[in-house]
């Protein structure tokens, strides 16, 4: 019977219990050449498996700040150094795309580290009494 592979009823039962991740391998042992797949005389199944590791990608979120007419330069550009890490010429360059295309990128986060950087942000202008607008969308 070759190509067919006989599972027991309490096998079955772990299959069904295995997640998406798991994946059904015809057994074949090294050095085993019977030509008989999947199956030996003690009714042991014929199937092994492969787990991957439980790794899932986290969703991404980009923090935003948007343009406005009153924000000082010097303000966004320490915004940007402050609560993204950016040397001055790099928080220098993005403050002013900011200020020419009227939207612009400070970062890449997860989720909870996007929302605490935008709140940052929000409160520091507020405390100092600017009117900058910093937004987080899904990547
Ligand atoms: N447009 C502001 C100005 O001319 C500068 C500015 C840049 C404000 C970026 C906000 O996100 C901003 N003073």
């Amino acid at each position: 019977m070759l190509g067919t592979v006989l599972i027991k009823d309490c096998e079955r039962k772990k299959m069904r219990a295995m997640d998406d991740r798991t994946e059904m391998l015809p057994l074949k042992a090294a050095g085993d050449d019977d030509g008989f797949d999947g199956n030996d005389e003690e009714g042991k199944t014929g199937l092994v498996t492969k787990t991957r590791p439980k790794t899932r990608k986290p969703n991404l979120y980009k923090v935003l700040l948007l343009n406005d007419d009153y924000t000082p330069m010097e303000f966004v550009i320490l915004i940007l150094e402050k609560f993204f890490n950016k040397r001055h010429e790099e928080a220098s360059r993005i403050m002013l795309h900011v200020h020419q295309r009227g939207v612009g990128v400070c970062g890449v986060y997860t989720f909870e580290v996007a929302e605490t950087k935008v709140t940052q942000v929000m409160d520091f202008s507020r405390q100092h009494d600017h009117p900058l607008q910093c937004t987080m969308e899904k990547e």
